[in-house]
Protein backbone atom coordinates (compact mmCIF):
# COMPACT_ATOMS: atom_id res chain seq x y z
CA UNK A 1 0.00 0.00 0.00
CA UNK A 2 1.77 3.18 -1.21
CA UNK A 3 -0.17 5.31 1.33
CA UNK A 4 2.14 4.25 4.46
CA UNK A 5 4.53 6.14 3.86
CA UNK A 6 3.01 9.61 2.31
CA UNK A 7 3.84 11.30 5.24
CA UNK A 8 4.88 14.24 4.06
CA UNK A 9 6.59 14.93 0.41
CA UNK A 10 10.26 15.50 -0.23
CA UNK A 11 9.87 19.14 -1.38
CA UNK A 12 12.81 20.78 -0.08
CA UNK A 13 11.55 24.38 0.84
CA UNK A 14 13.28 27.26 0.48
CA UNK A 15 17.63 26.94 0.60
CA UNK A 16 19.41 24.29 -1.32
CA UNK A 17 19.62 25.68 -4.81
CA UNK A 18 19.09 29.42 -6.06
CA UNK A 19 15.73 28.17 -7.59
CA UNK A 20 13.06 28.18 -4.86
CA UNK A 21 11.16 24.92 -4.93
CA UNK A 22 8.48 24.20 -2.73
CA UNK A 23 4.67 24.73 -2.66
CA UNK A 24 3.41 26.98 -5.45
CA UNK A 25 2.89 29.77 -2.38
CA UNK A 26 6.17 29.07 -1.33
CA UNK A 27 7.55 30.06 -4.51
CA UNK A 28 5.74 33.16 -5.75
CA UNK A 29 6.66 34.36 -2.46
CA UNK A 30 9.99 34.16 -2.84
CA UNK A 31 9.86 35.93 -6.29
CA UNK A 32 7.93 38.56 -4.52
CA UNK A 33 10.67 38.72 -1.84
CA UNK A 34 13.45 38.97 -4.24
CA UNK A 35 11.86 41.52 -6.47
CA UNK A 36 10.59 43.68 -3.65
CA UNK A 37 14.29 43.72 -1.98
CA UNK A 38 15.97 44.37 -5.91
CA UNK A 39 13.55 47.14 -6.50
CA UNK A 40 14.68 48.88 -3.09
CA UNK A 41 17.68 48.65 -3.48
CA UNK A 42 18.15 50.05 -7.15
CA UNK A 43 15.73 52.86 -5.90
CA UNK A 44 17.67 53.74 -2.87
CA UNK A 45 20.79 54.10 -5.38
CA UNK A 46 19.08 55.90 -7.98
CA UNK A 47 16.95 58.29 -5.60
CA UNK A 48 20.42 58.37 -3.28
CA UNK A 49 22.28 59.34 -6.06
CA UNK A 50 20.37 62.21 -7.51
CA UNK A 51 19.59 63.74 -4.06
CA UNK A 52 23.16 63.67 -3.62
CA UNK A 53 23.93 65.52 -6.63
CA UNK A 54 21.34 68.13 -6.52
CA UNK A 55 22.99 68.86 -3.18
CA UNK A 56 25.82 68.96 -4.53
CA UNK A 57 25.23 71.02 -7.09
CA UNK A 58 22.67 73.07 -5.49
CA UNK A 59 22.90 76.99 -6.23
CA UNK A 60 25.06 79.06 -3.28
CA UNK A 61 24.71 82.81 -2.82
CA UNK A 62 26.85 85.35 -4.37
CA UNK A 63 27.92 82.58 -7.14
CA UNK A 64 28.55 83.81 -10.53
CA UNK A 65 26.52 81.64 -13.17
CA UNK A 66 29.22 79.66 -15.90
CA UNK A 67 29.02 81.74 -19.09
CA UNK A 68 28.35 79.60 -22.01
CA UNK A 69 31.38 78.16 -23.07
CA UNK A 70 33.36 74.65 -22.75
CA UNK A 71 31.77 73.19 -19.98
CA UNK A 72 28.33 73.84 -20.16
CA UNK A 73 25.63 71.64 -21.27
CA UNK A 74 23.70 72.71 -24.86
CA UNK A 75 20.41 71.45 -24.54
CA UNK A 76 20.01 68.70 -26.64
CA UNK A 77 23.74 67.51 -25.82
CA UNK A 78 24.50 64.14 -25.38
CA UNK A 79 26.17 64.21 -21.69
CA UNK A 80 29.44 62.34 -22.02
CA UNK A 81 29.38 61.26 -17.70
CA UNK A 82 32.66 63.25 -17.67
CA UNK A 83 35.71 60.91 -17.15
CA UNK A 84 35.28 59.21 -21.07
CA UNK A 85 31.39 58.00 -20.24
CA UNK A 86 33.03 55.44 -17.47
CA UNK A 87 29.97 56.07 -15.23
CA UNK A 88 27.42 55.70 -17.82
CA UNK A 89 29.19 52.33 -18.40
CA UNK A 90 29.50 51.60 -15.13
CA UNK A 91 25.70 51.74 -15.00
CA UNK A 92 24.36 50.35 -17.93
CA UNK A 93 26.59 47.46 -16.98
CA UNK A 94 25.22 46.79 -13.61
CA UNK A 95 21.90 47.57 -14.92
CA UNK A 96 22.40 44.91 -17.70
CA UNK A 97 23.61 42.35 -14.55
CA UNK A 98 20.85 42.93 -12.64
CA UNK A 99 18.29 42.83 -15.40
CA UNK A 100 19.98 39.67 -17.09
CA UNK A 101 20.08 37.68 -14.14
CA UNK A 102 16.66 38.54 -12.91
CA UNK A 103 15.36 37.07 -15.85
CA UNK A 104 17.06 34.19 -16.06
CA UNK A 105 16.12 33.24 -12.21
CA UNK A 106 12.45 34.58 -12.70
CA UNK A 107 12.39 32.17 -15.77
CA UNK A 108 13.71 29.15 -14.10
CA UNK A 109 11.68 29.19 -11.22
CA UNK A 110 8.95 29.45 -13.13
CA UNK A 111 9.53 26.78 -15.17
CA UNK A 112 9.46 24.77 -11.94
CA UNK A 113 6.10 25.94 -11.10
CA UNK A 114 4.14 25.60 -14.54
CA UNK A 115 5.55 22.05 -14.76
CA UNK A 116 2.66 19.59 -14.51
CA UNK A 117 3.31 18.28 -11.45
CA UNK A 118 7.03 19.02 -10.11
CA UNK A 119 6.55 15.83 -7.78
CA UNK A 120 4.94 13.25 -9.93
CA UNK A 121 8.14 11.60 -10.76
CA UNK A 122 9.90 11.21 -7.01
CA UNK A 123 6.56 11.51 -4.99
CA UNK A 124 2.96 9.93 -4.38
CA UNK A 125 0.19 12.51 -5.08
CA UNK A 126 -3.26 12.50 -6.13
CA UNK A 127 -5.12 13.50 -9.72
CA UNK A 128 -8.22 14.96 -10.15
CA UNK A 129 -9.89 15.32 -13.01
CA UNK A 130 -11.47 19.22 -12.82
CA UNK A 131 -14.40 19.60 -15.43
CA UNK A 132 -16.19 23.51 -15.43
CA UNK A 133 -19.28 23.71 -16.63
CA UNK A 134 -21.74 26.95 -16.76
CA UNK A 135 -22.39 27.38 -13.68
CA UNK A 136 -19.69 25.32 -11.33
CA UNK A 137 -16.98 22.67 -11.35
CA UNK A 138 -16.82 18.84 -10.95
CA UNK A 139 -14.05 16.74 -9.88
CA UNK A 140 -13.69 13.44 -10.68
CA UNK A 141 -11.43 10.96 -8.61
CA UNK A 142 -9.10 8.20 -9.70
CA UNK A 143 -12.13 5.52 -8.72
CA UNK A 144 -15.01 7.48 -10.68
CA UNK A 145 -16.25 9.42 -7.84
CA UNK A 146 -17.71 12.63 -9.01
CA UNK A 147 -18.08 15.67 -6.40
CA UNK A 148 -18.88 19.28 -6.47
CA UNK A 149 -16.21 19.54 -3.20
CA UNK A 150 -12.61 18.99 -3.94
CA UNK A 151 -11.40 16.94 -0.95
CA UNK A 152 -7.51 16.38 -0.93
CA UNK A 153 -5.45 15.07 1.64
CA UNK A 154 -3.17 17.87 3.16
CA UNK A 155 0.36 17.94 2.42
CA UNK A 156 0.37 15.90 -0.42
CA UNK A 157 0.48 17.35 -4.35
CA UNK A 158 -2.33 17.18 -5.91
CA UNK A 159 -2.21 17.10 -10.10
CA UNK A 160 -5.73 18.71 -11.17
CA UNK A 161 -6.01 17.71 -15.28
CA UNK A 162 -8.70 21.06 -15.96
CA UNK A 163 -11.28 21.05 -18.77
CA UNK A 164 -14.22 22.33 -19.77
CA UNK A 165 -17.75 20.91 -20.75
CA UNK A 166 -19.37 23.79 -23.04
CA UNK A 167 -17.03 27.27 -22.83
CA UNK A 168 -14.45 28.86 -21.72
CA UNK A 169 -13.68 28.68 -18.14
CA UNK A 170 -10.27 29.29 -15.68
CA UNK A 171 -10.16 27.51 -12.49
CA UNK A 172 -8.45 28.96 -9.88
CA UNK A 173 -7.89 28.85 -6.24
CA UNK A 174 -6.33 32.61 -4.99
CA UNK A 175 -4.79 31.42 -1.88
CA UNK A 176 -3.39 28.33 -2.80
CA UNK A 177 -1.81 30.44 -6.15
CA UNK A 178 -3.78 28.08 -8.78
CA UNK A 179 -5.16 29.16 -12.14
CA UNK A 180 -5.70 27.58 -15.24
CA UNK A 181 -7.31 27.63 -18.31
CA UNK A 182 -10.40 25.45 -18.39
CA UNK A 183 -11.13 24.86 -22.59
CA UNK A 184 -13.49 22.76 -24.20
CA UNK A 185 -11.68 19.55 -26.17
CA UNK A 186 -8.26 20.69 -23.76
CA UNK A 187 -6.93 19.33 -20.91
CA UNK A 188 -4.44 21.40 -18.72
CA UNK A 189 -2.69 20.44 -16.02
CA UNK A 190 -1.87 21.95 -12.71
CA UNK A 191 -0.79 21.06 -9.29
CA UNK A 192 -0.90 22.41 -5.30
CA UNK A 193 0.20 21.30 -1.79
CA UNK A 194 -1.92 22.25 0.83
CA UNK A 195 -0.38 21.70 4.81
CA UNK A 196 -4.08 22.31 5.61
CA UNK A 197 -6.43 21.48 6.82
CA UNK A 198 -7.94 24.10 5.64
CA UNK A 199 -10.68 25.27 3.59
CA UNK A 200 -10.61 27.59 0.07
CA UNK A 201 -12.88 28.18 -2.75
CA UNK A 202 -12.42 27.67 -6.30
CA UNK A 203 -13.42 30.56 -8.86
CA UNK A 204 -14.25 31.11 -12.37
CA UNK A 205 -11.47 33.56 -13.94
CA UNK A 206 -12.98 33.79 -17.72
CA UNK A 207 -16.16 35.52 -17.75
CA UNK A 208 -18.59 33.12 -19.28
CA UNK A 209 -22.09 33.96 -18.35
CA UNK A 210 -24.46 35.55 -16.43
CA UNK A 211 -23.38 32.72 -13.28
CA UNK A 212 -20.02 33.55 -13.98
CA UNK A 213 -19.24 35.24 -10.59
CA UNK A 214 -21.18 32.05 -8.77
CA UNK A 215 -19.06 29.61 -10.30
CA UNK A 216 -17.82 28.29 -7.10
CA UNK A 217 -16.70 25.56 -5.43
CA UNK A 218 -15.22 24.25 -2.43
CA UNK A 219 -11.95 22.76 -1.66
CA UNK A 220 -11.53 20.85 1.66
CA UNK A 221 -8.07 20.12 2.76
CA UNK A 222 -8.57 16.93 5.33
CA UNK A 223 -5.97 15.73 7.30
CA UNK A 224 -4.48 12.23 5.69
CA UNK A 225 -6.60 10.28 7.79
CA UNK A 226 -9.57 11.60 7.55
CA UNK A 227 -9.06 11.80 3.75
CA UNK A 228 -8.68 8.55 3.38
CA UNK A 229 -11.79 7.21 5.17
CA UNK A 230 -13.68 9.41 3.52
CA UNK A 231 -12.31 8.32 -0.26
CA UNK A 232 -12.60 4.69 1.27
CA UNK A 233 -16.50 5.25 1.13
CA UNK A 234 -17.21 6.66 -2.57
CA UNK A 235 -18.26 5.32 -4.41
CA UNK A 236 -16.91 5.51 -8.37
CA UNK A 237 -20.16 6.00 -10.27
CA UNK A 238 -18.03 4.36 -13.47
CA UNK A 239 -16.10 1.59 -11.13
CA UNK A 240 -16.42 -1.67 -12.28
CA UNK A 241 -17.06 -2.90 -9.04
CA UNK A 242 -18.12 -0.43 -6.34
CA UNK A 243 -17.85 -2.40 -3.62
CA UNK A 244 -13.93 -3.66 -4.26
CA UNK A 245 -11.55 -3.55 -1.43
CA UNK A 246 -11.26 0.02 -0.51
CA UNK A 247 -7.23 -0.38 -0.10
CA UNK A 248 -7.05 -0.85 -3.93
CA UNK A 249 -8.62 2.49 -4.13
CA UNK A 250 -6.63 4.46 -1.99
CA UNK A 251 -3.41 2.72 -3.71
CA UNK A 252 -4.65 3.93 -7.04
CA UNK A 253 -5.49 7.56 -5.49
CA UNK A 254 -2.04 8.60 -4.19
CA UNK A 255 -0.01 6.82 -7.01
CU1 LIG B 1 -16.75 30.09 -15.84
Amino acid sequence: MVWAHTGTIPLQTGGGGIVPRGSRVEVFQQIYWVFLALGVLVGVVVIGYMVYNAYKYRHRDGEVPVEKGDDHPELGEVPTGGGKGGKLFLSLTLSAIIVVSLIGWTYGTLLYVEEDSPVSGDAEHLTVEVEGYQFGWSFTYPNGHETGTLRVPANTAVELRVTSRDVFHNFGIPQLNVKTDAVPGQTTDTWFVSEGPASYTVNCYELCGVGHSYMKAPVEVMPADDYRQWYANTNGTNATNASSSSQADITEATT
